[in-house]
């Protein structure tokens, strides 16, 4: 049906019946919606839409698209890593099924062949969209198993990286490489390289005066989780080192298995001058999960100032003279202690934020 030459809205009573809405076009090109707003009476209401030029359109189109292009692209990126992830889980777990079979056969000849190793060759190149080649040259196209009397190798191509595989062999290596095999008796698995370091930074969830450090107290710890010029404060008293002033339970969720590359710590801190500017740090240690204060203390040779400012400890880099795990990072006990020295002013910490660098694998 179409009305022609109609400009305005209006409510109309029609002889016909009508059940739906119908789009009806407006012979200059404009869109107008007949909608039945009144079954009972039949009643209709006509709606001038305003309706898109041809440009106008196009342009629309053009935005959709663009913006679909970085869906897609996040889409693919996560489906790949999600890829990745699950391979890697697949083929580490082969190095307890080919101890089995060489506990049967005394020898890993025939083992690329074996029934429960097939299996993770098989998912390991349905997932990558490679083929399988056994005792060969590893090439990026395909998930690649090598056997020996002594040894066995498994290198597949990544899904996010087509310059890298990930490799596990008989000698317990499991490492992201850029190093195909170099021959069909290769069973060794290439120089691991670094993935992209990624960081979690956070503040803490617990705060205490701990006196296991000096002997002046730190009034309102709990001010130290978040900067907003509220701060945890020594009081008047005669000069000396702080208590610690211990942060634990940041919180932190590092992925189980990553690699941990450093710790960075810092503290917004300042003082309130009185009588004279002695205001430095004494200790700054971190605290372990088990809770025992390391050994390194960081504490920074200057004297601390008027105004509020973030002081680095440690680096991307910097494990603090420690040995650590995720878990050990995600421990409730994790944290750092702050022990200061004042004479005559009082010392202020607004904050105490930590960031920790990580691999994962
Ligand atoms: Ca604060």
């Amino acid at each position: 049906m179409k009305i022609m030459n109609s400009k305005k809205a209006f409510t109309h009573t029609p002889s016909f019946s009508v059940r739906k809405s119908v789009d009806i076009l407006h012979p200059k090109g404009k869109n107008f919606l007949l909608r039945v707003i009144n079954t009972k009476k039949l009643g209709v209401t006509l709606l001038c839409k305003g309706g898109f030029t041809l440009i106008e359109l196009l342009v629309t189109i053009s935005i959709i698209t663009f913006l679909m292009s970085f869906v897609m692209a996040s889409l693919s990126s996560a489906r790949n890593k999600a890829i990745d992830s699950n391979m890697k889980t697949s083929l580490s777990s082969m190095r307890s099924q080919a101890a089995i079979y060489y506990d049967g056969a005394s020898s890993y000849v025939g083992l690329c062949a074996n029934q429960s190793i097939q299996a993770a060759l098989i998912s390991a190149a349905s997932s990558t969209n490679t083929n399988i080649q056994i005792n060969a040259l590893g090439d990026s196209s395909h998930v690649t198993c090598n056997a020996t009397t002594t040894g066995w190798a498994i290198q597949t191509p990544l899904k996010t990286n087509s310059n890298q595989f990930f490799c596990v062999d008989s000698n317990g290596t499991a490492v992201v490489t850029e190093q195909v095999f170099g021959s069909g008796n290769d069973v060794a698995c290439g120089a691991g390289v670094a993935s992209g370091v990624e960081s979690q930074m956070a503040s803490a969830g617990i705060v205490a005066d701990d006196v296991t450090a000096g002997t002046l107290i730190w009034s309102n710890p709990s001010r130290i989780v978040s900067s907003n010029d509220s701060y945890a404060n020594t009081t008047a008293g005669s000069p000396g080192n702080t208590h610690y002033l211990k942060a634990t339970n940041f919180g932190f969720n590092i992925p189980a298995g990553s690699t941990i590359n450093g710790i960075l710590i810092e503290i917004e801190k300042s003082f309130i001058e009185a009588v004279d500017t002695i205001a430095h740090d004494n200790e700054v240690k971190i605290v372990k999960s088990d809770g025992i204060i390391g050994v390194v203390n960081k504490a920074l040779a200057g004297n601390w100032t008027i105004t509020d400012a973030y002081y680095p400890y440690g680096a991307s880099s910097d494990l603090w003279g420690e040995t650590w795990s995720a878990s050990d990072i995600n421990d409730i006990d994790f944290g750092v202690v702050l022990s200061g020295y004042r004479s005559g002013c009082n010392l202020l910490v607004d904050h105490i934020r930590v960031t920790v660098y990580y691999t994962t694998h």
